[in-house]
């Protein structure tokens, strides 16, 4: 078998589910149809802090077609009006007495047709009596401030504390260092924009007594399992089913409301109910990402080498701590922001707080509050250089954890697998023509125009995780493969992740051919069905290929060890005898002597050694021994319109480095959005309450999402540097543009205007804002 037959790991493989999506084939929740199936649609909260005094569903019970009005008074018989969360908080399924965000679920509608459905909505009357909202973290920290969750058995609206690294050594530092920078920077709450919206389709048959649930989840069989602690079923009569799914981008990591109502519809009146989220209740009422009030300092020595980081954050976390961190970092891993820099010491301590907003915290490409601690050291390196008068790449370069310090413990504890960092940023700067564009820059000041340059030189840390220090729920964070090898030498795969559109039936089909010897088109992928994929934790934090795809690498290891023994056999040597080699088993010594991996499939179903087993399967679950930590250098170049105060990014590249790559085209086109998405916050998208807490933007006509107009040309180009621990030393990759790109972003703007004295613009840079300094400085036109 020949590189060319298999298409395995390096090879840009077009993507094995395009076919059945680009034809329109592809089967989301809302194209599942059962017979009988009712419809849910829910009622929600005007108001951001409010009383219920009463729920009158009588008109809309009355109206044809309506089956139902669910109220929390009646989930509460059940004991389902709280359900838990991933972060060991509980979250209102639905309000018994007051509503703590606006557009929060408050009844539930189920009729025999989605629009009787949403007509009933409107006919359900609720009296509110309106209470004091709670929008501002630091007021809401404040003695006399109204309790959000008088629920809990507690007086104030702080929800935890939670610090790393070493604050005496770090204050020590502060105090004695020649140069000290610090800046406040608020990263505003965002909203992931997924194609497909949020949904389930809940059926319970009596007949098997049996849960089925079709469901937008990034991670079904954690689903299953909250689903079954939730309920009491038992979970193997829980079937959670994530069919084809629209973009998740960590939104469709959360358990909703709308999920255990649907559940609870189903179980009473065993139909089939349907609940799809329209588009503005999956931008005003889902899990919300960032919101981090953040102030930071840099310790430096006068020739610009950063001796320590201290960084207090206020997190913003809604109503109810519904992020799916893992447990012992409600924080995320925002403790890696100390970055690509090597430095004495760090202490960075997070306080999540209680808003009336919807729950926080959560997901947006981020890989758990990585954007935020990239975001963090990036504006802050570039202020210190700034402060110093030095060029930012020249205090990069001064910086960078060196390739020999690798593996790297950092102050706040990560250990870094690999990397090569100057490297990266010398390949990026090379590319750009960094210096002509600095001698660009200065003719162009002269000329009064204002141009600047951004670097961002990111790590990212990614393969949640280890058992010893992850999980969600008690769960550990590992995750699965299983590979079964048909006679005729097909093969399908089942794991344990779930792909969202990152192209998993693609590339984890090439690791199996490339480890078997197998072409890719006999190889099929398979995930999200409960019943029968291998348990895992899903797909997000960029852990896919981390776990999941080393799982698949050594499941199908184990398969060529057992075939191996069934080539030895057909080859009539000894096993010892025999080397893997362009994709067969060959003699040593004499390779026209082979045998290839359909050979031997069919020998392991016909014609097996005696006490052998006969087939050909095995699974993995892997437990990954260190987190992947890819990495990368973004360049951006932007000019600014000085009448309107817009900014046009004229050129933007970026090199990444997330180690072996399994599929070069997934992973530009992986690049490419995830950049896309950088950009995102970095210019348009906001969420923004008034003073009532009611969501301002909560329409695509005022949440800004970029389309193909706004967006630049991305130019992309790669270093790699495996990782040591990985069995194909490949890194994830998913959200690295998403974190790397704002802070270039945002940094070629200040740039730009640097010598007019700007030092920082919290995002999104919205022309409007822009405008307002270019007024301040004298330079608008
Ligand atoms: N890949 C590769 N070689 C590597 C690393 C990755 O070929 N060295 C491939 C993988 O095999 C996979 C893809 O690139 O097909 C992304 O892999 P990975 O970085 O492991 O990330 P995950 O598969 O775990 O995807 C999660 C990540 C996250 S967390 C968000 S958020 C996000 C993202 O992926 N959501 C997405 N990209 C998305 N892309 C689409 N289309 N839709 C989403 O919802
Ligand atoms: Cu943090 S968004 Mo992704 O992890 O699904």
């Amino acid at each position: 078998m020949t590189a060319t037959a298999v298409r395995g790991i390096g090879v840009p493989v077009k993507r094995k589910e395009d076919p059945r999506f680009i034809r329109g084939k592809g089967t989301y929740v809302d194209d599942v149809k059962l017979p009988g199936m009712l419809y849910m649609d829910i009622v929600r909260s005007p108001y951001a802090h409010a009383r219920i005094k009463r729920i009158d569903v009588s008109k809309a019970r009355a109206m044809p077609g309506v089956i139902d009005v669910i109220t929390g008074e009646e989930l509460a018989k059940a004991n389902l009006a709280w359900m838990p969360t991933l972060m060991g908080d509980r979250q209102m399924v639905l309000p018994t007495d007051r509503v703590v965000y606006y557009a929060q679920e408050v009844a539930a509608v189920i009729a025999t047709d989605r629009y009787i459905a949403a007509d009933a909505v409107l006919a359900v009357e609720v009296e509110y009596e309106p209470l004091p909202p709670v929008l501002d973290p630091f007021e809401a920290l404040k003695p006399d401030a109204p309790l959000v969750r008088p629920d809990r058995d507690q007086k104030t609206n702080h929800i935890w504390h939670w610090e790393a690294g070493d604050k005496e050594k770090t204050d020590r530092i502060f105090q004695e260092a020649e140069v000290v920078v610090a800046q406040d920077l608020y990263i505003p709450r965002i909203h992931v924009a997924s194609i497909e919206t949020c949904g389930c389709v809940a059926n319970y048959d009596p007949a098997t007594d049996k849960l089925t649930i079709w469901m937008t989840s990034q991670a079904p069989h954690a689903h299953r399992t909250v689903f079954s602690l939730v309920t009491g079923i038992p979970e193997h009569k829980i079937r959670v089913i994530s069919p084809d799914i629209g973009g998740g981008f960590g939104g469709k990591v959360p358990v909703y409301p709308g999920y255990v109502i649907a559940t609870y519809a189903t179980l009473k009146h065993k139909k089939p109910i349907k609940w799809i989220e329209d588009r503005s209740e999956n931008l005003q009422a889902d899990s919300f990402a960032r919101d981090y009030h953040i102030h930071a300092e840099l310790a430096a020595n006068r020739d610009g080498k950063i001796r320590a980081l201290r960084v207090k954050v206020l997190a913003d976390h809604g109503a109810f701590d519904a992020a799916a961190n893992p447990s012992r970092f409600p924080a995320g891993l925002f403790s890696v922001c100390t970055g690509s820099y090597d430095m004495e010491a760090a202490h960075v301590e997070v306080d999540g707080v209680y808003t009336t907003k919807p729950p926080g915290g959560v997901a947006y490409r981020c890989s758990f509050r990585v954007t935020e601690a990239v975001h963090t050291i990036e504006r802050m390196v570039d202020i210190l250089a700034d402060e110093l008068g030095m060029d930012p790449a020249e205090i990069r370069f001064k910086n960078f954890i060196q390739p020999h310090q690798f593996p790297y413990k950092s102050p706040t504890g990560w250990e870094y697998d690999s990397g090569n960092y100057p490297a990266a940023l010398q390949k990026a700067l090379d590319m750009i023509g960094y210096r002509e564009l600095r001698r660009e820059q200065a003719e162009r000041r002269a000329r009064g125009e204002l141009m600047g340059i951004g670097i961002s030189t990111f790590t990212e840390i990614v393969g949640a995780g280890p058992s010893h220090t992850f999980d969600i729920l008690g769960i550990k964070m590992f995750d699965s493969a299983e590979i079964r090898v048909h006679p005729t030498g097909a093969v399908i795969v089942r794991i344990g992740v779930q792909t969202q559109g990152q192209g998993h039936e693609t590339t984890f089909a090439q690791i199996v051919a490339e480890e078997l010897g197998i072409p890719v088109e006999y190889i099929t992928v398979e995930h999200g069905d409960t019943d029968t994929a291998p348990y895992g934790l899903g797909t997000y934090a960029s852990r896919s290929t981390p776990t999941a795809g080393a799982a698949t690498a050594v499941a199908a290891r184990k398969i060529r060890e057992k075939a191996r023994l069934i080539a030895a056999h057909l080859l009539e040597v000894s096993p010892d005898d025999l080397e893997w080699k362009d994709y067969a088993f060959r003699v040593k010594g004499a390779p026209d002597r082979y045998k290839t991996m359909q050979e031997i499939a069919f020998a392991a179903y016909t014609n097996f050694p005696l006490g052998l087993e006969p087939g050909l399967e095995a699974e993995c679950y892997y437990d990954p021994p260190n987190l992947t930590f890819p990495f990368g250098a973004y360049v951006c170049v932007v000019d600014i319109d000085r009448g309107t105060g817009q900014v046009k990014i004229r050129e933007f590249l970026a090199v990444d480095d997330c180690g072996t790559i399994i599929n070069p085209m997934i992973v530009e086109g992986q690049i490419h959005g995830g950049l896309t998405m950088g950009m995102a916050p970095a210019l348009f998208e906001e969420i923004v309450y008034d003073e009532n807490g009611t969501m301002l933007s909560g329409t695509f006509m005022d949440y800004l999402l970029p389309t193909a107009v706004e967006t630049p040309h991305w130019k992309t180009a790669k270093t790699v540097t495996p990782s040591p621990h990985h069995p194909l030393g490949a890194k994830g990759v998913g959200e690295s543009p998403t974190i790397g790109a704002p802070p270039a972003i945002v940094n070629a703007v200040v740039d730009a205007l640097s010598h007019l004295g700007v030092r920082h613009i919290d995002i999104p840079i919205t022309p409007a804002k822009l405008y307002r300094i270019l007024q301040e400085k004298g330079v608008a036109e």
